[in-house]
């Protein structure tokens, strides 16, 4: 597990995060949420208002930085995660693309082996270096034992916007594809590979402590497929950073994966895995341990309703990772409907854990 298990960069300074990532057991655990920064705070929305489009907001080095320090100011997570979009990358490679207002990505779609060769990793280095611009302003404005998490989209995940032109709840074109023109689907994937491997190295020289790469649509994979689409391509991105020397703890997110989960950790070689919510965190653990660090798995429908209820699955995930390394998170983003008021009484509840 070579690359992901290295002390990273920064372990003068560590902090409970990367001290978790690493493999201890820290009390109490750290904790962030995917999609931390967005639209369930008033802050998120007065600045996105003032940069004009989603888009815009994700090129604009001052304001992105901004919105990815509104969480840690407002909650004093134990990470930053940059803010962006998995789907920089197609747009940066030159795939047109825009966000519907309440409704979603829209991209050209990517049909045949023509669009693809419209596409190219050189084209895509001025975009890259305003992501990177992003964060090494938020390196400056964090508290050095608040870690950064850099991020990209997991190729399937990406390719399936790219393919269908957007979200989807059965990925039927991007699977279409991959089952008729197995070669021809292997370029595109081939090519994100290469360009998240760009984007993430950049990320890392500019001050990120560590990555996550977001398959959201894993689960949509039969297993001879999960190897070939999820898990192949993850490795390649680990071992084109190895070559690159950089040695940053990973962290893979393979929503849906279930079963197969472990077996993306210990072929992939990530260093965490982030779990989602269908996920048993107490027999993952078991399986995994001390391979990788769980992170994970509270619904966030939990965490709009909630209450009694959200107190008690607190509790059952801190009693169930007890004892081990673990990164309390979400099993999914939040949700815009979110009351701020509820991630603060989450992170209240964490922190008065006594590891007991
Ligand atoms: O109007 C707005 O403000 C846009 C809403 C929004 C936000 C806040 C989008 C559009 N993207 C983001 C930021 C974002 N996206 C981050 C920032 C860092 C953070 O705070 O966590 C990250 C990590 C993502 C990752 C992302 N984008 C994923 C993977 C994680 C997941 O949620 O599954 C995916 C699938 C996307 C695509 C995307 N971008 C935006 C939306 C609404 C979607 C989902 C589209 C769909 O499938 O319907």
């Amino acid at each position: 597990m070579g690359i992901s298990r290295q002390a990273p960069a920064r372990a003068p300074q560590q902090g409970a995060f990367l001290a978790s990532l690493a493999g201890k057991a820290h009390v109490p655990p750290p904790i962030w949420l995917m999609r931390q920064a967005g639209r369930y705070l008033p802050e998120y929305r007065e600045t996105r208002a003032r940069a004009g489009s989603f888009l815009d907001l994700c090129y604009n080095p001052e304001l992105a930085a901004e919105v990815t320090l509104q969480p840690i100011r407002r909650f004093g997570f134990d990470a930053a995660i940059l803010f962006s979009d998995i789907l920089v990358v197609p747009h940066a490679l030159g795939q047109k693309l825009w966000f519907e207002e309440g409704e979603g990505p829209r991209l050209e779609p990517v049909a045949d082996a023509a669009a693809l060769a419209r596409l190219s990793v050189d084209a895509a280095v001025p975009r890259f270096d305003l992501v990177a611009e992003t964060v090494s302003r938020v390196r400056a404005g964090l508290p050095s034992s608040t870690a950064l998490i850099g991020f990209c989209g997991a190729p399937w995940t990406v390719a399936t916007y790219m393919v269908a032109g957007r979200g989807s709840q059965d990925q039927a074109a991007a699977r279409l594809w991959a089952y008729r023109d197995p070669a021809g689907f292997a370029a595109l994937v081939d090519l994100v590979v290469e360009a998240s491997i760009d984007y993430l190295a950049r990320q890392v020289a500019a001050g990120a402590d560590c990555l996550q790469i977001f398959d959201s649509w894993s689960g949509s994979l039969a297993e001879p497929e999960f190897e070939r689409w999820v898990i192949e391509p993850t490795k390649a991105i680990l071992a084109g950073l190895k070559a690159r020397g950089i040695a940053v703890p990973v962290i893979g997110f393979p929503r849906g994966a279930g079963l197969l989960a472990a077996r993306y950790v210990r072929a992939t070689g990530v260093a965490g895995l982030g779990c989602d919510t269908a996920m048993p965190l107490d027999v993952m653990a078991r399986d995994l341990s001390p391979l990788a660090t769980l992170q994970g798995n509270l619904d966030p429908l939990l965490l709009v309703s909630g209450g009694e209820a959200l107190d008690r699955r607190i509790d059952q995930i801190l009693a169930a990772m007890a004892g081990r390394p673990f990164i309390f998170n979400l099993g999914h983003g939040i949700v815009p409907e979110t009351p701020p008021d509820h991630v603060a009484r989450l992170v209240a509840l964490v922190r008065r854990t006594s590891g007991a």
